[in-house]
């Protein structure tokens, strides 16, 4: 393993799942990380709470991916000993309702689109320039089983991370004489908030995971820091996690 020790990381939407289990991950190995989510307090008790346990800088800040003006403001305002990110794990992302195409309200569409496709484009876009000039980084998108499967009661949802599979291969393509890394780290049933917020009820949320043990953040989190940490001749170029007893997007065992 390379050390991660001093290597700065900027993840987004830390707040909770996936990005929070990141942050400590990635503080754990000594990163210093740049911690970001749409609820500004929390990212900073997350902060505080790195700091305090793992004696590493822990920098946080508003942001909402969708917003491409409040990126490049927030990205150029950064202070400058956190200027120069090594690793970006775009992780933001949100799904809302699991129902049939022409049964759907269309009015959560724009918000996963936004969040999930447009925010990884945005942030990378922000990111990237100082990667370039620097000479080395390492892009780590959060993508998802729905970006490897489409499955019933998912189009939106399953396009955007599709979108974000397409993203991570041609961006691989166009950044592959900068000496920069893209990844991209797919999962499927991890316990987080992502069930309640796309259900709407906390019932239904939990059945999404009854008799089965599913990953957790911190399973998912273990896979990013991998893809973060190869020897310098490595990229990871995808990772795809399920949970033991999950064996596609639709197809799981529950006892
Ligand atoms: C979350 C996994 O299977 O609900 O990205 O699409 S799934």
């Amino acid at each position: 393993m390379e050390s991660l020790k001093g290597k700065i990381v900027f993840i987004t939407g830390a707040s909770s799942g996936i990005g929070k289990s990141c942050a400590y991950a990635f503080a754990k190995e000594g990163a210093n990380v740049i911690i970001s989510a749409r609820r500004v307090e929390i990212v900073k008790e997350v902060a505080k709470d790195i700091i305090e346990k793992f004696g590493v800088k822990a920098h946080a800040f508003k942001l909402d991916v969708r917003n491409r003006e409040e990126i490049l403001k927030a990205v150029s305002n950064l202070p400058e000993e956190w200027k120069a990110i090594d690793v970006l794990v775009n992780n933001a992302g949100l799904a809302l309702g699991l129902n049939k195409f022409h049964e759907d309200d269309p009015t959560g569409w724009d918000e996963m689109i936004d969040t999930n496709v447009k925010g990884v484009l945005f942030v990378a876009n922000a990111i990237l320039p100082g990667m370039i000039e620097r000479k080395f980084g390492h892009i780590i998108n959060i993508g998802s089983i729905a970006g490897r499967e489409a499955y019933p009661k998912g189009a939106v949802y399953c396009a955007t991370k599709h979108a974000v599979d397409a993203i991570t291969r041609s961006l691989r393509m166009d950044v592959i004489d900068k000496n920069i890394l893209v990844s991209t780290v797919d999962s499927g049933l991890v316990e987080t908030n992502f069930s309640n917020i796309r259900l709407g009820d906390p019932e239904k949320a939990k059945n999404v995971y009854k008799g089965l043990t599913p990953l957790t953040g911190d399973d998912v989190a273990d896979a990013v820091v991998f893809c973060a940490s190869r020897p310098a001749h490595v990229n990871i170029a995808e990772i795809t996690l399920l949970a033991a007893r999950q064996a596609s997007a639709t197809i799981s065992y529950r006892e």
